[in-house]
């Protein structure tokens, strides 16, 4: 018989407003909004103290602001959270080797072989949010089973500043009132599909049989058959973090003009920049790569003293290292522009605040891979 993992999943509360309150006392016990603060904003995440009034994440910020219009609201500083990620995330591989980061402020944790020889995996997890709490100032909620899904169903029980365990025992409980959309692969346009079908909870999925769902959802079915029972084998996978982030195109046929090839390069910056912002990520190197028709490579970067963000920078830099290339003589096969040195944990970021674009574009990071 495969033994039981011990997978604990650990969730900072308030991630970003938590942050901004421990920084300035003024605003402890206050509601306290983060994200784009004009017309076209959104919310990325609000304090306690504000989903009171019922401000949650992904809100336009106008709505927020009409439901609660002495709530302080803050822009994102994102190197101070990136930072205290890290400070987490150092705090966590101590106990395991096996840590899967999903986002700044959540990772999974195999530790049933933990680093500290610890037997139980509740009492890793109270140590791990101890130290948070201590080294950080900052409150972790964190969940304990035997799975990935329902680990991370447990973090969410007991928000914030709490532990849940969930065994075997208690499973089905646990899981026959959860909606579906926290199910892993589920997501909007799912979710209005098993609407439809009357399927709103776990527990109502729970009463298809798998043949039916497999008839209908593919191989998704099979899976959303043995996640409703709360089985889920998905390995907690580690992962270092990212030191660059690119984009590229490999046409169809080889490219010799000019104009066209800068307008490809228009649309590999509006890609890029959406891609780094909805990871929260700036850095200072801009690379340029080329594949000429006969397959010879060549690349071209600049760096920066200050962020390079914004997809007009993207397009004039490039246009800047083409000319150090041979396009326009020669015809390509493959363009790309990527980004790295990015503005790092002790480094002050000296950029310019985030653009509008990219502040309505604050996605989460969701590195988890669709199961
Ligand atoms: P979450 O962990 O989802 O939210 P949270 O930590 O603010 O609150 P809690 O876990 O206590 O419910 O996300 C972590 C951070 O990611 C959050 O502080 C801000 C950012 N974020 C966004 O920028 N946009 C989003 O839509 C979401 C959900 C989060
Ligand atoms: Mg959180």
């Amino acid at each position: 018989m495969e033994s039981v993992r011990k997978i604990i999943h650990v969730d900072m509360d308030a991630f970003y407003a938590a942050i901004e309150q421990r920084d300035n006392p003024e605003l402890k016990g206050r509601p306290v909004v983060v994200g784009g603060s004009s017309k076209r904003g959104v919310v990325a995440t609000a304090s306690y103290e504000a989903r009171k009034f019922g401000i949650h994440s992904a809100m336009p910020s106008s709505q927020a602001y009409r439901l609660c219009p002495h709530a302080i609201f803050l822009k994102p500083r994102f190197s101070i959270y990136r930072a205290v990620s890290q400070q987490i995330m150092d705090i966590i591989r101590e106990y395991s080797e096996l840590v899967e980061p999903l986002s700044l402020d959540e990772a999974y944790i195999d530790a049933s072989e933990n680093l500290k020889g610890m037997q139980y995996a509740s009492k890793v997890a109270q140590d791990i949010r101890r130290r948070i709490q201590r080294e950080t100032q900052l409150t972790a909620s964190a969940g304990v089973a035997p799975n990935k899904f329902l680990a991370k169903v447990a973090s969410d029980m007991n928000k914030p500043d709490g532990l849940s365990v969930i065994v075997p025992e208690t499973v089905s409980v646990v899981l026959h009132k959860l909606p579906i959309r926290k199910i892993p692969g589920i997501g909007a346009v799912t979710e209005r599909k098993l609407h439809k079908l009357g399927i709103r909870t776990v527990g109502d999925l729970r009463a298809i049989s798998e043949r039916q769902l497999i008839g209908t959802f593919g191989k998704m079915g099979s899976w959303f058959y043995r996640i409703a029972r709360g089985e889920d084998r998905r390995a907690v996978i580690p992962h270092r973090a990212r030191k660059s982030m690119s984009v590229e195109r490999t046409f169809l046929e080889d490219l010799s003009d000019k104009f066209e090839i800068e307008q490809k390069l228009r649309f590999l910056a509006e890609e890029l920049e959406e891609r780094l912002s909805k990871r929260s990520l700036r850095g200072r190197t801009f690379t340029l790569k080329i594949t000429y028709s006969d397959f010879e490579k060549a690349t071209r970067s600049i760096t920066t003293e200050n962020a390079i963000s914004s997809p007009d920078q993207f397009l004039q830099m490039g246009l800047e290292l083409l000319k150090k290339t041979e396009v326009g003589n020669r015809p390509i096969r493959l363009i790309g522009i990527g980004i790295s040195s990015f503005l790092g944990d002790e480094e002050e970021d000296k950029g310019p605040p985030p653009s509008e674009t990219q502040l309505s574009l604050l996605g989460r990071d969701r590195l988890e891979p669709a199961p």
